[in-house]
């Protein structure tokens, strides 16, 4: 028994040290030596003077144009993977850039504030493990969730992961901390499309996590004609049988293209009329969901506005669920890691969105969540499968199409009382 005892005794003590150590601390092994200074980086990527708009920007998006920069990233020899003796895997330790974590600086817990569905459970875990942190994840349907419980006055979440326009709205607000890059080394990583924009031109609040095109999905062994419109969601046959998404934005918006108007519309006959087109659609609605992602998988739904890697992800159980892009156009996105002005752990977070940037890491999120990804690197590790799929990378002719959703002030509030009143009915 003493033995035992003894055995066990050594055991913990091997197991302190282990963890003092830090078994996933490989920053401080890994620190490239000839990586580029973070600044001369930014430099190199960045357009200061001329911030890119978000239609511009995304329009020279191809996976083809992706895979060559990730292909000449991985020969230029800054990669800590070519200059480190250890294998970097896991931990987000960089193959970019390495971080010093100042583990006293750490603190204990991380909040995030997402997006339902969007980000791999596995690697909060794994940031946990690696980081000694405790995450907790709460989600929201929309951006306009997100503002007005800011708004409210709840604190005590660090990272929250708003869409451009609200990127936008919310520094202006003044809700979102000046990120440290220092603290974020693998920003250089990001591909310089999805930097400079102009909700954040000097790209002091936000770094990019995905982009891609809110369209609608739909069950092909249900509906025989592939439609081509948003039309199918006003469509009476399939009457219970149909989700919205529950976003005042998208889905009053969506109403709007297809009445021929933009998703940014504040001409109050226009939003008259795309008022009266929902509420007659009403009946027809089973759900408002965040995603659909749910009611589409269980079959409660065979046609829902959906966002692309959320129809995607549907596919892979239900494979006669497809996507498209309504003819007459839709939104265009960027979503993007912002820690808030109230973070109760802002180094914590700094550290969380370096992790998520590490290109490995971003590849497994991508793989998992469905989504485009906006790091070079990572695209030779995001399966074949989905960098070759034309609903996630759009041909130019249909980006071009598609609009990005503007903060509109207080014309915002249209919006939001129409939402209201549909949803009341
Ligand atoms: C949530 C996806 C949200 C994307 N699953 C909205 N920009």
């Amino acid at each position: 028994m003493k033995k035992i005892n003894r055995l066990a005794a050594l055991l913990s003590v091997l197991l302190v040290v282990a963890f003092t150590l830090g078994a996933c601390d490989n920053a401080t092994a890994t620190t490239p030596t000839t990586a580029t200074p973070l600044a001369t980086s930014l430099a190199a990527t960045t357009t200061p003077t001329t911030a890119t708009p978000l239609a511009t920007s995304l329009a020279a998006t191809s996976v083809a144009t992706t895979a060559a920069t990730a292909a000449a990233a991985a020969a230029t020899p800054t990669s800590v993977a070519q200059v480190a003796n250890t294998p970097v895997a896991g931990c987000g330790m960089g193959t970019i850039a390495g971080l010093q974590v100042d583990k006293a600086k750490l603190g204990k817990e991380l909040n995030v504030y997402h997006w339902s569905d969007y980000i791999d459970p596995e690697l909060l875990k794994e940031f946990e493990r690696c980081y000694g942190v405790r995450v907790t994840l709460d989600t929201y349907a929309s951006n306009e969730e997100l503002l007005t419980k800011i708004q409210g006055g709840v604190t005590g979440y660090d990272v929250a992961v708003p869409s451009d326009y609200m990127v936008g709205k919310m520094a202006g607000l003044n809700f979102l901390a000046e990120i440290d890059l220092n603290n974020v080394p693998n920003v250089a990583g990001i591909d310089k499309r999805f930097r400079s924009r102009d909700f954040d031109p000097q790209n002091k609040y936000s770094v990019a996590y995905t982009w891609g095109t809110t369209g609608i999905a739909y069950d092909s062994s249900k509906v025989i004609t592939a439609p081509d419109s948003w039309n199918i969601l006003f469509d009476p046959t399939y009457k219970g049988k149909i989700g919205l998404l529950d976003d005042s934005r998208e889905t009053i918006g969506a109403a709007l293209k297809l009445l021929g108007y933009s998703y940014n519309s504040v001409d109050k006959t226009q939003l008259n009329q795309a008022r009266e087109k929902l509420i007659a659609q009403k009946p027809l609605i089973k759900a408002y969901d965040g995603t659909n992602l749910q009611n589409m998988s269980t079959g409660d739904i065979d046609i829902a506005q959906m966002y692309v890697g959320d129809a995607l992800r549907v596919a892979q159980t239900r494979p006669t669920v497809k996507y498209f892009i309504p003819k007459e156009g839709s939104t265009i996105w960027q979503d993007n890691m912002v820690i808030l002005k109230t973070a109760p752990h802002k180094y914590a977070a700094e550290v969380f969105l370096n992790f998520m940037l590490d290109p490995e890491i971003s590849a497994r999120n991508s793989n998992y969540i469905q989504y485009a990804d906006p790091i070079p690197a990572a695209i030779p590790m995001v399966d074949k499968a989905l960098t070759s799929n034309k609903s996630l990378y759009p041909d130019q002719s249909v980006l071009d199409k598609q609009e990005a959703i503007k903060d509109l002030g207080d014309n915002t509030e249209l919006y939001e009382r129409i939402y209201t009143e549909v949803k009341n009915q």
